[in-house]
């Protein structure tokens, strides 16, 4: 485990009611901004309709999907004049500091019931004023370093000196509104900047949360190259879009107040009825799938009578560090790895004799890079 994404956005825009969709877990939603800063945290199954597949055909004891964490911060948006100078509280900070990726929601659905904090739907402002704030947190981040640093480097330390012009490049940077993406580092500086923990350098995503009524059509303007139409809720959905290709960042579309009522029926009946409004798959679980990518993860499966279970790697991950997942001493022991991937098993009717049959289950070495979806049995010497 350790995955983690932080969903951050300004108030009401719904990150709790989409963290209480993702978990069920029911977490209190508030109908005006809080002001103290709030995180809630818990660990959701990633979906992979392959393990239910897998199961039928191994009869294991038990399924076991992978997990990522989700935690809930609020404390964007809600600026006093301090928050400008300082940028956001440690506190906030605390809680997403170690966030693998940003989940960013954007408001676009209107709701009189519980009205924008700005007065009106728009995510071009909402963006921005998000940058910013994240930018100012950094840019206080920096500061505090240049202060400490150049405290250290009165005693001469070449090393120290050279990180404090480093930093103060860097807060120059900031301050003339350039992102962490538009500077460049030597190696040693990279070093230093990851220690950083910036905010912008976090990988995120886009949730747009939109309305029930315009969810399909938002779906299909996220995925096409449609242009913008003009004002209402689809222009919303446009501009988070733009931004989001600008970045090379994911965007997804969700009503996070559908989810959080579907969350709560059985699933055979949240199912029932989002077949009814014309949608595949809760868009909760296409959140925890556009997470998954922007980590640039994928998943390898293991299958046997004990378990049917996801484990997860990093893209171009090789097989001795997959193996390393499952346990270090079959990463330290490794030789060999036994593989079938899951497409060509069920090309196979799901029998491992008929894959054997057709060459469809490779021996591969350590030099092997893992791809989504291969079931691996692993070989290995621990006494080596
Ligand atoms: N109509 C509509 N209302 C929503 C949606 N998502 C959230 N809300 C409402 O907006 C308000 C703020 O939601 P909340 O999740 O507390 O926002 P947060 O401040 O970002 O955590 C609540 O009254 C929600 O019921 C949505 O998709 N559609
Ligand atoms: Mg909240």
């Amino acid at each position: 485990m350790g995955l983690t994404v932080g969903i951050i956005g300004l108030p009401q825009s719904g990150k709790t009611t989409l963290f209480n969709a993702l978990t069920r877990a029911g977490a209190q939603i508030s109908g005006y901004p809080t002001s103290t800063v709030q995180a809630n945290r818990a660990v959701v199954e990633v979906p992979d309709e392959r393990l239910a597949r897998l199961a039928e055909i191994f009869n294991p004891r038990k399924i076991v999907p992978t997990t990522v964490e989700f935690v809930d911060v609020a404390g964007l948006g809600q600026a006093s004049e301090d928050t400008k100078k300082q940028g956001l509280s440690a506190e906030f900070i605390g809680h997403i500091r170690n966030a693998d990726a940003l989940a960013v929601v954007v408001r676009c659905f209107s709701n009189p019931a519980a009205p924008h904090p700005a007065g009106s739907v728009d995510a071009e402002r909402d963006l921005n004023e998000l940058l910013t704030e994240l930018t100012l947190t950094d840019l206080a981040t920096v500061e505090k370093r240049v202060e400490s640093a150049g405290r250290k480097a009165k005693s001469g330390d070449k090393k120290v000196i050279e990180e404090l012009d480093f930093l103060k490049r860097l807060r120059d940077g900031l301050s003339e509104g350039k992102t962490v993406a538009d500077m460049s580092f030597s190696t040693p500086e990279q070093a230093v900047l990851r220690e950083l923990f910036l905010l912008t350098m976090k990988l995120r995503f886009y949730v747009v949360n939109v309305s029930e009524d315009a969810l399909a059509e938002a779906g299909t303007l996220l995925a096409g190259d449609a242009p913008a139409p003009e004002g209402g809720e689809l222009a919303c959905v446009a501009a988070v879009r733009a931004r989001a290709r600008a970045e090379g960042a994911e965007v997804v579309a969700v009503s996070a107040k559908l989810e959080a009522e579907l969350g709560e029926l059985p699933p055979e009946d949240a199912a029932e009825y989002l077949g009814a409004l014309g949608l595949p798959e809760l868009g909760a679980d296409r959140v925890v799938q556009a997470g998954y990518r922007a980590l640039n993860l994928i998943s390898f499966l293991t299958a046997g009578e004990d378990e049917v279970r996801a484990w997860t790697v990093t893209r171009g991950s090789k097989a001795p560090v997959a193996a390393g997942k499952i346990h270090t001493d079959f990463e330290r022991g490794f030789i060999r790895a036994e593989v079938v991937h899951y497409d060509d098993l069920m090309a196979d009717s799901g029998s491992m004799k008929t894959a054997r049959e057709h060459g469809h289950i490779r021996l591969e070495g350590k030099d092997y890079v893992v791809r989504d979806g291969d079931i691996i049995e692993f070989r290995f010497n621990v006494s080596r």
